[in-house]
């Protein structure tokens, strides 16, 4: 058996309440060894993956890794929120009993990493200092070395985080078991994996994966489901699975800072790292401060509403990230940032790796290349035109390869937040972009979002669903009670933020291209935005918010037809009216929504009928 107490000591974590932890989950589990890791050993541990075949060379500082075929996504269906207050039940939260999930998911891990070392990974899901770090510790336990490196890249890793806390009982305990992933009927009925967070014991426990938020658990696990249910139970945060961008106008020197959300793989990482397009790149700088989460807050002193990102890397969706749609991010993951690939394609021989998207065809000599199972390229049948990289394949890179990474980045205060977006992949009725400056409608808008899924999660792309505020597959307790938690926090703040909806994915229905550029020109309706909330235009009113006029955008340099840009600033009403029926429906699925978010959606319903005039 592990020696855990001598390990923790030789590591400096002498946390009593860590070591108590540790000793029951290396007990339950089985480990043979126990490794404390810090940030400073992912050279080593880069190297003994590299040894042991788990990680293999893509080019110099660079590296691939390949997950089992059947898991590659996030795993909806079997991702739960268990606590003991059935009360807590929600439509999106799969809420079960604690009582009945705890002691299967030990059943499931009992004896599973014997033989095998566990990591002990102490972690901050903050900037240090910050207000929120109360919230923020955790110790990830996981019999997984490539998801140790994966963790080290995501989030502040080192002994001292447990080490300083005013309660040293106060973290998250997050144990992560891989599982015998051949043998764990992914996808059938007799499937095996739970991913189960614990939430008023602050607790979770992940079983049968090795990729993405199923494994690394301080991501999504911690910093939305959890932080999502201490932000509720202390009434002090939201957490959210929202991007966090600065906009400097280098003319004025003003700085502006949005947050938002769109649903998972529909342009949070891309948004964060927008280059600002040539034509406006004299005046305005976009600076990178998240891409996937952030935590919200009102400052007690100065009564403003702020954010922060709680990560310290970049898991981004790999598909066409290139030079043109974003070169910020093909910085952030050249040659000597370290940047983990999985699932991409792969040529071991030159050490490349491909994408779809990467470039506009594949490469033409195919030698050397095998697709993300591992399969050779040269053995396909002509006709065999699937993917070569999987559709969520990513890579994962820290936050200071990311060239427009904010200054204060890591600063304790977090910054000021002027405005709240939300969108989604919508191929009609919804505009380029509509403000909203009321509280209740901004939220109502959220809570009803609608948009497409995507392949971030396993059996879903392309599914019309509602994801209200992008947090469909995150929420962590009931739905009315969270939507009246976020009018408290945000209606806290004595300088509202403004709210929009926008929308870059408005199709063609003929042809089904893009009818908006998108990518770096999307800088151009959040400018209106920031001008519309500063009075310096008007915009057009329409029944379902603010929705700028052609004149107002800045439209220098856009490649865009007059019909495409007619469509993407209309509101088509019967459809609208359509919509406010289905929202009806939606809405009234969940217990305890807040009379503001009916009143917010009889005040819109209103309007649009007016609009028949
Ligand atoms: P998660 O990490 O899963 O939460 O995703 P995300 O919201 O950060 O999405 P990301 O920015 O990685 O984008 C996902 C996909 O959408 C990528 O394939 C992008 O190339 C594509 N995408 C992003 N922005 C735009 C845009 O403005 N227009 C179009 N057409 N595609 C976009
Ligand atoms: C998402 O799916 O929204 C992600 C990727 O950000 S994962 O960490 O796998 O959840
Ligand atoms: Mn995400």
């Amino acid at each position: 058996m592990a020696d855990v107490e001598a390990a923790l000591e030789a590591a400096g974590l002498t946390n009593p309440h860590v070591l108590e932890y540790v000793r029951h989950y290396a007990d339950l589990t089985g480990a043979e060894r126990i490794e404390v890791v810090s940030a400073a050993d992912d050279a080593r541990l880069i190297q003994e993956s590299l040894d042991a075949g788990e990680l293999q060379q893509a080019g110099e500082g660079r590296y691939y890794s390949r997950s089992y075929h059947k898991d590659t996504a996030r795993s909806e269906e079997r991702t739960i929120v268990a606590t003991s207050d059935e009360k807590d039940k929600g439509v999106y939260n799969n809420w079960r009993p604690a009582s009945e999930m705890k002691p299967l998911l030990h059943d499931l891990m009992r004896g599973q990493s014997a033989g095998k070392t566990m990591y002990v990974i102490p972690y901050l899901m903050s900037p240090p200092g910050n207000d929120l770090a109360p919230w923020a510790a955790g110790v990830q336990l996981t019999d997984t070395r490539t998801v140790v490196l994966h963790m080290i890249r995501m989030s502040r890793v080192g002994a001292h985080f447990l080490e300083d806390l005013e309660d040293p009982s106060h973290f998250v305990r997050a144990v992560h078991v891989t599982g015998d992933l051949e043998n764990l009927g992914q996808g059938t009925p007799d499937d095996q994996r739970y991913f189960v967070t614990v939430a008023d014991e602050r607790t979770i426990l992940h079983f049968g994966s090795s990729y993405g938020g199923n494994a690394l658990l301080g991501k999504i696990a911690h910093g939305l489901r959890q932080g999502a249910y201490d932000g509720w139970a202390s009434k002090k945060f939201l957490a959210e699975q929202y991007m966090l961008i600065g906009i400097k106008d280098k003319q004025t020197g003003t700085d502006y800072h949005i947050c938002g959300g769109f649903p998972s793989a529909s342009g949070k990482t891309n948004l964060a790292m927008m280059l600002a397009p040539d034509a406006l790149g004299e005046r305005y700088h976009v600076s990178f401060y998240g891409d996937d989460i952030a935590w919200l807050w009102v400052d007690e002193s100065t009564g403003r509403l702020m954010g922060m990102n709680p990560e310290y890397g970049v898991f981004g969706v790999a598909k066409d990230t290139n030079e043109k749609t974003n070169p910020t991010a093909l910085a952030s993951l050249d040659e000597g940032t370290k940047t983990i690939f999985t699932n991409v394609a792969y040529n071991p021989g030159t050490g490349e790796v491909w994408w779809e998207g990467r470039t506009k065809e594949p490469p033409a000599d195919v030698t050397g290349w095998l697709d993300w199972t591992g399969a050779p390229i040269a053995d396909r049948k002509d006709e065999d035109d699937t993917p070569w990289a999987h559709p969520n394949s990513r890579f994962t890179t820290t936050l200071d390869n990311v060239p427009n990474i904010a200054a204060d980045y890591d600063a304790a205060a977090g910054v000021p937040i002027d405005a709240i977006i939300f969108g989604g992949r919508t191929r009609d009725r919804e505009p380029l972009i509509r403000a909203v400056h009321d509280l209740a409608e901004g939220v109502y808008d959220g809570l009803t979002l609608g948009a497409e899924a995507t392949s971030a999660a396993e059996g879903k792309e392309g599914v019309l669903r509602y994801d209200p505020m992008s947090n469909r597959p995150f929420m962590a307790y009931g739905e009315g009670d969270y939507a009246q938690h976020y009018l408290d926090i945000v209606g806290a703040a004595t300088d509202q933020p403004i709210f929009a909806h926008v929308n870059w994915f408005q199709r063609d229905p003929e042809d089904g291209h893009f009818l908006w550029p998108g990518y770096r020109d999307n800088l151009r309706p959040l400018l209106w935005l920031l001008q519309l909330r500063n009075g310096e235009v008007t915009g057009r009113q329409t029944p379902v918010g603010i929705i700028p006029t052609e004149e107002e955008l800045n439209l220098e340099g856009v490649e865009i037809s007059p019909e495409d840009l007619a469509t993407i600033l209309t509101i088509d009403t019967p459809r609208w009216q359509q919509e406010m029926e289905h929202r009806a429906e939606h809405l009234e699925l969940f217990e305890r929504m807040p009379d503001a978010i009916w009143e917010a959606h009889r005040r819109v319903a209103d309007a649009l009928g007016r609009e028949d005039g």
